[in-house]
């Protein structure tokens, strides 16, 4: 084997621990928080008390049913409904219920980047909602976006809920939605949630919740190099911090090394050497308000249309269009 083949035999994962704990400072990307038991715990943190977002956009879709859907195909010519990142897809069941009831024409596209989810979705709804035409779709947002132009030559709504797109710093968000624009024709739509800036307390505990689930999500992925990688984290001696800027509106996730230590990576052969109180950066969670939303979208190419927002206002879903 030469050394071409070995590299592409290196997964995303080994590539990307490796890089981000030989840098300075250490950084994952939470995008490998969801394995099984990954999904499992953010299940659990949708259920939290503290964590208000999942309510909040379930909320705007009990109340606004009819008229997002209505906004989705006003002329009843019939669409692709595609969802990056379905996840359970909770919320979704609530619009794909009343879609089947009022017999819009339409497929369900579900896409997420955990196998597991996508499995579980397209399960559940062959059981809950049989008449539903569901192709699911394993992948990561940018890989996925390729493949989307030429998935259909229907109309496309393209849906990214639950401020899933806060992960991205805004240069990327920027980036994700150009892609998006690129993949949409005239006409197609994308609805996709931003949390909306607010309390900074109310913020912190929905990212630090007293139970310690986030704590336990945010350490699952030191415990999946440990499987994945044969690495040996003592997860006991890293503590989950949680910081928000209300100036910038991000959230951010760290792991903090408790004592001075060194891990072992063994399939990546690597020492990783912590000064006591090192940290390593893990999630985002951006914040967003109106101003900032319209820059984002218009900077790519795209326009909102309209707003749907929780009572509160700490949640919006845009309807955004080519
Ligand atoms: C699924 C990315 C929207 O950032 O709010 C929840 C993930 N992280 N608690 C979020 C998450 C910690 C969540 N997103």
């Amino acid at each position: 084997m030469n050394s071409k083949d070995q590299k592409v035999l290196v997964s995303t994962f080994e590539k990307e621990v490796c890089e981000g704990l030989t840098a300075f400072p250490k950084y994952l990307s939470s995008k490998f928080f969801y394995d099984e038991v990954g999904d499992e715990l953010f299940q659990q943190i949708m259920a939290l008390p503290e964590y208000y977002l999942t309510r909040a956009e379930y909320e705007i879709f009990e109340t606004h049913t009819s008229d997002i859907l209505q906004s989705f195909d006003a002329t009843k010519q019939g669409f692709d409904l595609i969802e990056l990142g379905a996840g359970d897809g909770k919320k979704t069941k609530v619009l794909l219920k009343e879609l089947l009831h009022q017999k819009y024409d339409f497929n369900y596209k579900p896409i997420d980047i955990s196998e597991n989810a996508v499995d579980g979705l397209v399960k559940n709804l062959k059981e809950e909602m049989p008449k539903i035409v569901v192709q699911g779709q394993i992948g990561e947002y940018f890989e996925i976006l390729d493949r989307l132009k030429h998935m259909s030559d229907r109309k496309k709504v393209i849906m990214v809920l639950g401020s899933n797109i806060g992960n991205l710093l805004h240069s990327r968000a920027i980036q994700f939605l150009k892609k998006l624009y690129n993949a949409m024709h005239p006409g197609d739509l994308l609805f996709m949630g931003f949390d909306q800036k607010k309390h900074p307390q109310k913020v912190l505990d929905a990212y630090n919740d007293k139970t310690g689930v986030t704590a336990a999500f945010n350490k699952n992925v030191l415990a999946r190099i440990n499987k994945e990688l044969d690495g040996n984290f003592d997860l006991d001696k890293f503590m989950h911090w949680e910081t928000y800027d209300p100036e910038s509106g991000t959230a951010k996730s760290y792991l903090v090394s408790k004592e001075k230590q060194t891990v072992d990576i063994n399939n990546l052969s690597l020492q990783v050497h912590f000064e006591a109180w090192e940290s390593i950066h893990t999630e985002i969670s951006q914040k967003y308000d109106d101003d900032t939303v319209k820059w984002l979208v218009e900077e790519s190419g795209l326009s909102i249309v309209q707003t749907f927002s929780d009572q509160n206002n700490d949640y919006k879903d845009y309807l955004i269009t080519k």
